[in-house]
């Protein structure tokens, strides 16, 4: 197995997320990476690779090319307010809902964060932009690497900040770029017709549902903790199927908070069969370990050694597999739990 490493990760290290009144330390930290890098090199498994310089073309398709300047720009608009600003992480914190104008765009700095965020937990700082594309180029480097000839058939993204909740012109929820759904594309571009997205992580993959919701050739498929009670709250629920082309090329398997691996699992094959149906020709797996029962954030009771089990339900489609990291928030265990699922997977 492949595994593309994000080299610059630790460039993004949020000082500081919103929660509940109080400016409270990140969860998303860049400890989670290196934890996982050590777990991988103590058991052998994977050969890691530095990703290629990020196709900023690919990227601007999936993502709308005024929100990939909004964050480019980000930080050096943010230091143009006010040079003391470079002590600060950048949070959001007003936004156009319902009732407000969508078709005009402010050049006012909060104003033009409101219009590309959706939450106050997800800070942008110095070295997030830096440490955002060369996760791109991980996701794409690995889409590439299953489809050449002679390639493997499984490469991982192993990149932070995470993806699956950024869409095509917004941040959040800890993610930026959407790792999975350039990967998505990328293994489209090169020549899969039918991509299936299964995201395993504790929260509905939002942006990644949203980005493909009209698309017939990407399946997107996500188990996760129920909205109705667990964020992201306004997406994920289980009428949720797609609309105009894409309709039947969606679908939400939402499960109440304190579901075990029993009940989980169930759900993981209803996903695997309705990918299988679907008749991909690759599959993009965004692997977020926040079901494990020690995370601090998530609700769910999976025990590190379920995720073995996750790696050979997953390899059980037989395809061409790129996976993108996630969440998982128990530092300490994320490396053990993503080494598993990768030894259950083989290859
Ligand atoms: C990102 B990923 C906890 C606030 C949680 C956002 C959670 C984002 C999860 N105090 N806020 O899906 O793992
Ligand atoms: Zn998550």
């Amino acid at each position: 197995m492949l595994i593309f490493h994000n080299p610059v990760h630790d460039q993004h290290a949020g000082r500081q997320e919103m929660f509940r009144g109080k400016l409270v330390p990140c969860h998303e930290t860049p400890a989670r990476l290196e934890y996982v890098m050590d777990a991988l090199r103590q058991r052998g498994i994977g050969e890691l690779r530095a990703p290629s310089a990020p196709d900023m073309e690919l990227v601007k398709r999936v993502h709308t090319p005024r929100y990939v300047d909004f964050l480019a720009r980000a930080w050096q608009d943010w230091l143009a307010l006010d040079p003391t600003n470079a002590e600060l992480d950048i949070l959001p914190s007003v936004w156009p809902v319902r009732g407000f104008r969508h078709d005009i765009e402010p050049t006012n700095f909060a104003a033009r964060l409101g219009l590309f965020s959706f939450d106050s937990g997800c800070p942008i700082t110095a070295g997030t932009w830096t440490a955002a594309t060369a996760g791109a180029a991980c996701a794409i480097d690995a889409a590439r690497a299953v489809t050449g000839t002679g390639g493997p058939r499984v490469a991982m993204a192993l990149t932070r900040p995470p993806g699956h909740h950024a869409g095509a012109d917004f941040f959040g929820g800890y993610c930026f770029l959407n790792n999975a759904a350039l990967a998505a594309q990328a293994l489209r571009d090169a020549g899969a017709a039918r991509v299936a997205i299964l995201d395993v992580d504790y929260h509905h993959g939002n942006g990644t549902q949203s980005i493909f919701y009209e698309r017939g050739d990407v399946l997107t498929v996500s188990v996760h903790g129920d909205p109705t009670t667990e964020y992201p709250f306004f997406l994920g629920y289980a009428d949720e199927a797609g609309e105009g082309a894409g309709f039947g090329a969606n679908l939400n398997l939402p499960l109440p908070a304190g579901t075990d691996f029993a009940t989980w699992t169930q759900a993981l094959q209803q996903g695997l069969s309705a990918i299988a149906a679907f008749k991909a020709d690759a599959l993009v797996i965004a692997l977020g370990v926040d079901t494990y029962e020690g995370d601090p954030i998530s609700k769910f009771k999976l025990k590190s050694a379920h995720y073995l089990e996750v790696g050979r339900a997953l390899a059980s489609l037989g395809l061409p597999t790129v996976f993108t990291m996630e969440g998982g928030y128990a530092v300490a265990d994320v490396g053990v739990n993503v080494a598993n699922v990768l030894e259950g997977f083989g290859g």
